[in-house]
């Protein structure tokens, strides 16, 4: 995983206005992507509304945007879904398919205990060559950092994508764990800090709307200019939130299209804002940002 770093969009997922996979948008804006500098792409996570589609439709994402990135940048596979069959079948697709690595939420909604959490990764890892990046997000439940240890003990699992809240374990993992436990700093309002305490990289939705300036903080950070950094956070902190407060994977799509990089619809129960009334509000609102 060591070779994957910089900046990775959590690509969203175009859906025509039938819902229906938009397989010509999705290669569009993956050139629109590689076109602005991003350094890899992350398919059918939370951004891309993996949990509302099929697997079927799943690996087709999965093979569409690596006939169009043609070994350009490393892409990675989101292949979580609740129960390990199904997501050893995603992982095996994605291995075939071309994909340079995989990651994973750990099963949700039933609460499973943590014997089960590591046995569904080892038998991940173990159907499958790739690297695997455990997801450690809110949504699906954190680990906490013994958990994320003995995550970095299983065969295959290399690395970490960190959207908790809690950046000090960061740092906790490079020291106790090791630099080669790679690390992705998940949760966009916060990429200055988690580069700062050691992330390798960062992994996210608003990087497909703004790169450049995920760009700048990554490059910003590392070359140790801290104010400049921090400037180019606050400009992203003040479109995330715009975006947070409404719709966030929505306004992403719909900021693309304004861009010249049309991502299409959202699935319900998701809104969009395609008609003429909220687009124009949408836009109205977004002028009145302060920054
Ligand atoms: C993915 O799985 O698609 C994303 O990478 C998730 C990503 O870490 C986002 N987190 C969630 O959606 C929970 C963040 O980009 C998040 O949207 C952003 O930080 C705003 O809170």
């Amino acid at each position: 995983l060591s070779e994957i770093t910089g900046v990775i969009p959590a690509l969203v997922t175009p859906f025509d206005e039938n819902e229906n996979l938009d397989e010509a948008r999705m290669r569009s804006i993956v050139e629109f992507l590689i076109g602005r500098g991003i350094n890899g792409l992350y398919l059918t996570g939370s951004t891309g509304e993996a949990f509302m589609m099929t697997l079927e439709e799943r690996k087709r994402a999965l093979e569409v945007v690596v006939d169009q990135v043609k070994g350009r940048i490393p892409v990675i596979a989101h292949i979580g879904a609740i129960s390990t069959r199904l997501s050893i079948e995603l992982a095996q697709h994605a291995e075939k398919a071309g994909a340079d690595a995989l990651s994973s939420v750990p099963p949700f909604y039933w609460g499973f205990s943590q014997d089960q959490v590591i046995g569904y990764y080892t038998d991940i890892t173990n159907s499958t060559n790739l690297p695997m990046i455990a997801y450690n997000v809110p949504l699906a439940g954190l680990f906490g950092f013994d958990m994320i240890k003995r995550l970095s003990e299983i065969k295959g699992v290399e690395g970490i994508k960190y959207t908790a809240p809690t950046h000090f374990e960061i740092m906790r993992i490079k020291a106790e764990i090791g630099k080669d436990f790679i690390i992705y700093s998940g949760a966009d309002e916060m990429a200055m800090s988690g580069l700062s305490f050691g992330a390798d990289g960062i992994i996210g939705s608003f990087y497909n709307l703004i790169p450049e300036t995920f760009l700048g903080i990554y490059d910003a950070v590392k070359s140790g200019d801290m104010a400049r950094a921090k400037d180019l956070q606050e400009t992203a902190n003040a479109i995330i939130f715009f975006s947070l407060s409404r719709n966030p994977i929505a306004a992403i799509k719909r900021g693309m299209a304004w861009l010249g990089a049309d991502a299409g619809y959202c699935r319900k129960p998701f809104g969009n804002f395609y008609d003429a009334e909220s687009e124009a509000k949408l836009k109205e609102d977004f002028r009145g940002l302060k920054r």
